[in-house]
């Protein structure tokens, strides 16, 4: 069973309701291209594209764990700017709720240290590639943030 199957049969003794976990995402820019990373082998959607990014942690603040996140992920300093886009998303056993943030700066060059491959894309190629269905349903909102 999953990390989220155990959460969500714990939640579902606990109070019947399904879990819902706080993701929080970069749209890192540069120039007219965003980052995108391929998810790893292990992992759940293991092979789609996403934007870097994670679950909070307990005591963490949204940006606080953006910026862990990409750390650990590819590296950076980033300095996490505004929210610009949310959605949730139900997946069988749990639900997200995901967040984009802007990152128009950071220290560093981002290396593939979690995902299999990393690559700077336009926003065009978003619908040509695979990416998580949460992120396939916003293609249109996100493309036209990031023109
Ligand atoms: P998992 O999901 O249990 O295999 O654990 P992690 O560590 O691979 O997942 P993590 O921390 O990246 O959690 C993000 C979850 O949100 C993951 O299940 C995939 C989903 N998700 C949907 N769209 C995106 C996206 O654009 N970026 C990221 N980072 N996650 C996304």
């Amino acid at each position: 069973m999953t990390s989220w199957g155990r959460a969500y049969s714990l939640s579902i003794m606990a109070s019947k309701r399904p879990t819902w976990i706080p993701v929080v995402t970069a749209m890192i820019r540069k120039g007219d291209h965003v980052l995108v990373g391929k998810r790893p082998e292990g992992h759940t959607l293991a092979g789609q594209w996403e934007f870097p990014g994670g679950k909070i942690e307990i005591g963490e603040s949204p940006e606080e764990a953006l910026a862990r996140e990409l750390q650990e992920e590819l590296g950076i300093e980033a300095e996490v700017g505004e929210i610009q886009l949310a959605c949730t998303h139900s997946y069988p056993e749990v639900g997200i709720l995901l967040v984009f943030f802007e990152v128009r700066f950071w220290k560093g060059e981002p290396k593939p240290v979690h995902h299999t491959e990393l690559k700077w894309i336009l926003p065009e190629e978003l619908a040509k590639i695979e990416i998580p269905e949460a992120n396939r349903r916003l293609l249109p909102k996100i493309m036209e943030l990031l023109s």
